[in-house]
């Protein structure tokens, strides 16, 4: 066992019951079919169906599915959740099998597809199947098209899949949308899309406003304080991997009260996709920042040119920091004459309180309390490498962690020596997140 993997276990051990649940889900995602993995996927002209470089959804797991003559069953259960969204804060979420959000399900366009839905939370809900083009009876809207399953009860849907592109299963109901109760549906191609892809990962992007010392989120609120790609706050968000010169695509799905300009650092994009599937190439051009509306997901595709731990993060301002006040509750007021002793020594009774290692502020000017102003970001950065330590994140900077706070993540473009060190780190059982793809050429 690496000395790497012995901390990150003993941080799993002090961290307790959150990433414990967070551990499973990833082990559950490495159980993956067989038919599922990368490494299988044979990209010949006898493509068998079934075979697809699946999506990899960082920090969730895939559900897995059992066969039923020619049906596709997923057993999806609605139900509250812990969910760990940074070291020192965990929320009262709802979502699916003990996931929020729900886990991803991958399906292969033509598949005929049941879920059988089981309601464990405390009021009614359904299921609804965002943007798929299916009858009536299985759009899961209350009232509408079916009664409302009440708690204790079981539904299913069942429907083909006659699309292919990025779609997502919802709660149709507000409160619960706001919850947590979303989870990514991704409908495979036939055929591979062109230009052929080597990694595939998708990010769900969610808002909480949860009060300090609270740990449900407040559903009524019209201000966020709790950032999140695929439940996790940065910088809990596992990087994502990208071999040099291999071609990446990301899909991106927001169901929350903002729309979200995300940003990727050092490359240029396209667009190759909305909620609404497959983009026609005559309508690609090269931008770096998607703006990500509402109920949409948009997929960009990009060549991983250049080496470096890139960014990846919603632009708006107010989206790339964590609340930090259940740490400092009324920092703003406490730091106005602060001194850096007095900030480091506020910092240090801090990481007494969580299990950091340890704590990292920037230099401060020695007269900055003088200047109109201060502090900005001076008291925000935390590093935390330690406690947010997995395979993917080796080699990364000292204090690393402490550039990254809401709803940010890096893609890592790794020449091959680094990246397969990586990869051999993560086959000693480290939580996997990125998966490789070799074409045939
Ligand atoms: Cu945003």
């Amino acid at each position: 066992m690496s000395g790497t993997r012995r901390r990150f276990f003993q941080d799993a051990a002090v961290l307790g019951a959150g990433l414990v649940g967070l551990s499973k889900s990833l082990q559950a995602q490495e159980e993956k079919p067989m038919a599922m993995r990368p490494r299988e996927v044979n990209h010949g002209h006898a493509q068998a169906r079934g075979a697809f470089l699946p999506m990899v959804t960082p920090d969730l797991a895939d559900q897995p599915h059992e066969l039923d003559g020619g049906v596709k069953v997923f057993h999806l259960v609605g139900e509250p959740v812990k969910r760990k969204i940074a070291p020192f804060k965990t929320i009262d979420a709802w979502g699916y099998n003990g996931s929020c959000p729900g886990p991803t399900i991958q399906v292969q366009q033509g598949d005929r597809v049941r879920v059988i839905f089981e309601n464990r939370l405390p009021e009614s809900t359904s299921l609804h199947w965002h943007g798929l083009e299916i009858p009536i009876e299985q759009d899961g809207v209350p009232y509408i098209s079916q009664k409302p399953v009440a708690p204790g009860e079981k539904y299913v849907y069942e429907f083909t899949v006659h699309q292919e592109g990025t779609f997502f299963y919802h709660a149709h109901s507000a409160m619960q949308e706001m919850m947590g109760q979303i989870g990514f549906f991704v409908a495979h191609p036939q055929k591979d899309y062109k230009p052929r892809v080597d990694h595939d990962y998708g990010l769900i992007l969610q808002e909480w406003a949860v009060l300090p010392s609270n740990t449900v989120p407040n559903t009524a609120a019209m201000e966020f304080n709790w950032l999140a790609f695929n439940g996790v706050s940065a910088p809990m968000t596992t990087p994502l991997l990208a071999r040099l010169g291999s071609r990446v695509r990301l899909r991106i799905l927001n169901l929350g009260m903002d729309h979200h300009p995300v940003h990727l650092h050092g490359h240029q994009f396209v667009v190759t996709g909305t909620e609404g599937g497959r983009a026609p190439e005559s309508t690609w051009c090269p931008m770096n920042t998607v703006l990500v509306g509402v109920a949409q997901a948009r997929v960009v595709e990009f060549e991983a040119k250049y080496p470096g731990a890139w960014m990846i993060h919603c632009h708006l301002p107010h989206h790339m920091m964590n609340s930090m006040m259940d740490l400092l509750r009324d920092r703003q007021i406490e730091t106005a004459d602060q001194t850096e002793a007095k900030a480091m020594s506020q910092m240090e009774s801090l990481a007494r309180s969580v299990p950091f290692q340890h704590v990292h502020h920037a230099p401060i000017a020695p007269d900055a309390e003088k200047v109109p102003g201060f502090p900005q970001d001076a008291f925000m950065e935390m590093g935390m490498d330690e406690v947010v330590e997995k395979p993917e994140t080796y080699g990364l900077p000292k204090n690393w962690s402490a550039g990254m706070m809401g709803m940010m993540t890096m893609i890592r473009v790794l020449p091959d020596k680094e990246y397969d060190a990586i990869l051999s780190k993560k086959k000693l059982g480290g939580p996997s997140t990125a998966d490789e793809h070799h074409h045939g050429t």
